[in-house]
C-alpha cells in the first residue's frame, strides 16, 4: 500500500481508490482536511463564541489575552454552551429522523400510505401494553393509530416524562428525577438547550451541562428508541443473518444503487422496488444482469440488519464508492452525506438522487420523498438508475476487492433468542468470569485517525480480553471487514467468549444495528440491570467511541453516561479549553450519575480503560475480579 495512504486508511479497497483519486486528481475529504492546517486552536477548545453580534469572541488559553466575551462570559461557559449547542443538535439530528418514522407509521395507521405494512405485529402489541393503548379486540389499524398519537405526544411537553422510560431501572429513574434531568418532551429539552444558550440565560456551566445529560437522554430514550422499534414494527424486527461487506459487493454486470444516510423509510421501499418485475425486466433490457443494492453509513446498517443488504462502506467510503466507475445512483436521504459526492459525481455517470425535502444538495437531482406514494417513488428512482446505467463506460469499472462475509441482525430480541429466551445464560457467563463483560464500540470515521483502525484495534484487543462488543453504525463496517463479525471470528477472542461464541455460533462482536439503534444497546443494559436488581451503573459495560466526528456521537455520548455507563472518546472533543469542564466530565460526573467520560486516541489504552473499568465493576458486584490496576495499560 502507498505510504501515504495509510496514514489515512488502513483498508486495503480505500486505499486503492485513493491511488486511482491520486492519479486522476480527484480530491477527496483527507485533501480537503489537510488544506483546512492548521485547524483553530479556538474553536478545537471550545473557546470561541458566536452565539451574538456583540461577537464573535474568543479566550485566550494561555491567560494572557481575553479572558472573557464582550457580554462577560467566561472559558467555563463558552465551552459548556458550545458542548450543550452539539448535544442538542446532535439529539435533534436523531429525533427528527424519529418524528418522520413516527409520522409515516401513523400515516400508515390511517391507510394514507403505499409501499408500507405493519411487519411485526407483537412487537406493535408490546409497545401498545407498555404505553397503556388498549388492544384487546380491537382492529390493527386502530390500535396503531393510538400507539402513534401517544409517541406523537413524547415530542411534545405536556407530559412529565417519556413514554419508553419505564424500562428504565427505578433506581435510576429517581436519581434523575432528584437532579432534575429527567426528559420531558423530546423538542422541549433541545429547544431549552438552545434558550439556556443563548446569551445572558444559563451561566452556570455545571446546570448547562446537567441540561446537555437531560436533552441527550431525550435521544436515547425518546426519539432514537421511537425510532428504532417504530422501524422494527414497519420493516420487521432483524434477526440473525449473513451477507457481505466491502466495495467487492458491488457488481459490474449489474446496476448498482447505493442507499446513504440514515432513514429507512425510503430505502426499505426502493428494496422492494429493485425487486418489482417491471423494474428487473427494465434492467435486462438496458443489458444489466439484474439491480444490485448496496448500503453506506446507517441506511445502509437498516437494510443490512433486516433484510441482508451488503454494505459498500462506512462514511470515508462514500466519496471512493463513486469513483469505482460502477455506481450508478446514491440515494441519500439525510445525516453524514458530505455535499462533496456531488462534485466526485460529475467526474462520473453517477447520479446522486436526494429524496427529502429537509436534505437537499445544489447539483443533485431531487425526487420527494411523500409515504402516500412511497412505492411509486422507489420505483421512479430504480428507473433512474437503470438509465444512468446505459451512461456507464464498461472500460471504466474498477471494482478493487472481493467482498467479505458477515453475520447481522442481532436486535436485543434476536439475542435473547440466541440465549434461548432469557439473559440467564449471558448472566452466567458474567457471572463465573468467562466473559468479563460488555462494551459497545460506536460511531463514525474521522480523517484525523487512520480509518477504522481505531475501531479495529480497540475492539480487537476487547475480544482478546473476553470482553463480548457490540457494534453499531460505521463501527459495523471496520470490523467486518477486518474478519471480526463472522462466527469464526471466535477463534480472536480470549477462551472465555470463544467457548461462550462457539457455543451459540454467534461472531464475539454483535451488529446491533444503526447510530439511532444505540438505543437497542440501552434497553440491553437496562434488561441486565433489572434483571439482576441492579443499577445500569453498577454493571461491567462501557461504550467507546474511537473514530467519532458527529454531533450526533456528542448526544449519544450524554445518553450513555447519563444512563450510567463510562464512555471513552478516541477524538479529543472541544472542551479542553476549560479544565472545569473537563473536571466535570471526565471525574466528577462519576459522583452525580455513577458513570463518566475519557478521552483516549490510543486505541490499545482505551482497551486498557475499559478492561479495568470492567474489573472494578466486578469487583463492585462481588465477582471474581483481577485487582484493576494491576492490568498493565500498553
Ligand atoms: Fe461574545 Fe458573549 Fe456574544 Fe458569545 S454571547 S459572541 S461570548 S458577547
Ligand atoms: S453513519 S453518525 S458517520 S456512525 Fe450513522 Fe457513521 Fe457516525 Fe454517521
Amino acid at each position: 500500500m502507498n505510504g501515504r495512504f495509510r496514514q489515512w486508511t488502513i483498508q486495503e479497497d480505500a486505499a486503492k481508490m485513493l491511488e486511482y483519486a491520486a492519479e486522476q486528481r480527484i480530491e477527496t475529504v483527507w485533501d480537503r482536511l489537510a488544506k483546512q492546517q492548521p485547524l483553530c486552536g479556538y474553536c478545537e477548545m471550545g473557546l470561541s463564541c458566536r452565539n451574538c453580534t456583540m461577537g464573535p469572541c474568543r479566550i485566550d488559553p494561555f491567560g494572557e489575552g481575553p479572558q472573557k466575551g464582550v457580554c462577560g462570559a467566561d472559558a467555563d461557559v463558552i465551552v459548556a454552551r458550545n458542548l450543550g449547542r452539539m448535544i442538542a443538535a446532535g439529539a435533534s439530528s436523531h429525533s427528527d429522523h424519529g418524528r418522520d418514522i413516527l409520522e409515516t407509521f401513523h400515516a400508515l395507521a390511517q391507510g394514507k400510505t403505499t409501499g408500507y405494512q405493519i411487519t411485526d405485529e407483537a412487537k406493535l402489541f408490546r409497545l401498545a401494553a407498555e404505553l397503556g393503548v388498549p388492544t384487546d379486540g380491537r382492529p390493527i389499524n386502530e390500535i396503531a393509530l393510538d400507539l402513534a398519537e401517544a409517541l406523537l405526544e413524547d415530542f411534545g411537553s405536556r407530559k412529565e416524562q417519556l413514554g419508553f422510560l419505564g424500562r428504565v431501572p427505578e433506581v435510576r429513574r429517581n436519581l434523575w428525577k432528584k437532579l432534575g434531568i429527567t426528559p420531558r418532551g423530546i423538542d422541549r429539552e433541545n429547544v431549552e438547550m438552545l434558550h439556556r444558550t443563548h446569551m445572558g440565560v444559563d451561566n452556570d456551566y455545571v446546570n448547562i451541562l446537567l441540561h446537555g445529560l437531560r436533552t441527550g437522554l431525550s435521544d436515547g430514550w425518546g426519539g432514537s428508541l421511537i425510532a428504532t422499534e417504530l422501524s422494527d414494527v414497519l420493516f420487521g424486527t432483524p434477526t440473525p443473518k449473513m451477507s457481505q461487506i466491502n466495495l467487492g459487493a458491488l457488481k459490474a454486470d449489474h446496476v448498482n444503487i447505493a442507499l446513504h444516510g440514515h432513514n429507512p423509510m425510503l430505502s426499505s421501499v426502493i428494496v422492494q422496488a429493485a425487486q418489482d418485475p417491471e423494474m428487473v425486466a427494465l434492467a435486462r433490457e438496458k443489458g444489466a444482469a439484474g439491480i444490485n443494492l448496496v448500503g453506506l453509513c446507517c441506511t445502509g446498517n437498516e437494510i443490512l440488519m433486516r433484510r441482508g443488504v451488503p454494505m459498500a462502506g462506512n462514511h470515508l467510503m462514500q466519496e471512493l464508492v463513486i469513483m469505482t466507475g460502477v455506481l450508478d445512483a446514491m440515494v441519500v436521504d439525510y445525516q453524514c452525506i458530505m455535499p462533496a459526492v456531488v462534485d466526485i459525481a460529475r467526474c462520473f455517470h453517477t447520479r446522486i438522487i436526494t429524496t427529502f425535502d429537509k436534505a437537499k444538495f445544489p447539483g443533485a437531482a431531487h425526487i420527494s420523498f411523500e409515504a402516500n406514494r412511497a412505492y411509486e417513488t422507489g420505483k421512479e428512482i430504480v428507473r433512474q438508475a437503470i438509465e444512468a446505467f446505459s451512461l456507464r463506460d464498461p472500460k471504466a469499472a474498477r471494482i478493487p476487492v472481493e467482498p467479505m462475509a458477515m453475520m447481522t441482525g442481532f436486535s436485543v430480541e434476536a439475542i435473547l433468542q440466541a440465549l434461548g429466551g432469557t439473559p440467564e445464560p449471558l448472566v452466567a457467563a458474567i457471572k463465573d468470569g468467562a466473559i468479563r463483560g460488555a462494551a459497545g464500540v460506536i460511531g463514525c470515521n474521522n480523517p484525523k485517525i487512520p480509518q477504522d483502525y481505531g475501531h479495529i484495534v480497540l475492539c480487537r484487543r476487547l475480544i482478546e480480553n473476553d470482553i463480548l462488543v457490540v457494534v453499531t453504525g460505521c463501527s459495523t463496517v471496520a470490523n467486518a471487514k477486518a474478519g471480526h463479525m463472522v462466527p469464526e471470528a471466535a477463534d480472536l477472542a480470549g477462551p472465555g467468549l470463544r467457548s461462550v461464541c462457539k457455543a451459540l455460533g454467534i461472531p464475539p462482536i454483535l451488529h446491533m444495528g444503526s447510530c439511532v439503534d444505540n438505543s437497542r444497546i440501552l434497553v440491553l443494559a437496562a434488561a441486565l440491570a433489572n434483571y439482576l436488581g441492579v443499577d445500569i451503573d453498577q454493571l461491567p459495560l462501557a461504550g467507546a467511541a474511537p473514530e467519532w466526528y458527529s454531533e450526533k456521537a456528542v448526544a449519544i455520548g450524554a445518553y450513555v453516561v447519563a444512563s450510567g455507563i463510562f464512555a471513552v472518546l478516541g477524538v479529543h472533543p472541544p472542551i479542553f479549553g476549560s479544565k472545569n469542564v473537563v473536571q466535570l466530565l471526565a471525574s466528577d460526573l462519576e459522583q452525580v450519575v455513577g458513570a463518566k467520560f475519557a478521552v483516549e486516541p490510543d486505541p490499545e489504552r482505551a482497551a486498557g480503560l475499559i478492561r479495568r473499568h470492567i474489573e472494578s465493576k466486578r469487583k463492585g458486584l462481588g465477582l471474581p475480579f483481577v485487582e484493576p490496576e494491576s492490568i498493565p495499560m500498553p
